[in-house]
């Protein structure tokens, strides 16, 4: 799990290589997981993983189905903490269900259309885990 900044693989005190004590990338076994979250549970979720150390991202996102906000929550993890940070997910995202407003047909004259709200669920998280080539904090 990426907690603090590590100086390089080696805590950066080779003095021999060139870029000794300098920053050096993070190369293997770090994932990105991205969390598409109801708003409501973003800031629990931001707040739960920063309790167990995790640096997140927090974005403004919105659905393309139904078109309303949600978040995406972005965070850069070593490959053994994923499932923690999973699990962080499950405890403080919850599945929704959400009302939406059908938008109205075009309507020929005489036709009418009586709209009612359709129940959507809408999951507690959409989570993608996708490899990282290389992650680095200039
Ligand atoms: P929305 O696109 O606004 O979708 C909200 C909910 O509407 C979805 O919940 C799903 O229950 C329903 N829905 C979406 N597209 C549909 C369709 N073509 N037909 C019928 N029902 C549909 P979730 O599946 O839990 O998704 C929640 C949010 O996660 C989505 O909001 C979207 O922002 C994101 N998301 C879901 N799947 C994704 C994917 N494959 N790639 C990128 N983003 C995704």
């Amino acid at each position: 799990m990426i907690r603090a900044p590590r100086r390089g693989a080696d805590g950066g005190g080779d003095r021999s290589r060139p870029d000794a004590g300098a920053t050096r990338p993070i190369l293997a076994g770090v994932k990105l997981v991205v969390a598409i979250v109801n708003p409501e549970d973003a800031g629990p979720l931001v707040d739960g993983l920063l309790e167990r150390e995790f640096r997140a991202t927090r974005l403004h996102s919105s659905g393309g189905f139904l078109k309303q906000s949600n978040a995406t929550v972005i965070l850069g993890v070593e490959d053994d903490a994923v499932e923690e940070v999973l699990g962080v997910i499950r405890e403080n995202c919850h599945s929704r269900t959400q009302l939406v407003n059908p938008m109205p047909p075009i309507l020929e004259p005489g036709e009418f259309f009586l709209p009612y709200p359709l129940e959507v669920d809408v999951g507690g998280a959409t989570v993608f885990v996708l490899p990282v080539e290389r992650f680095e904090r200039l």
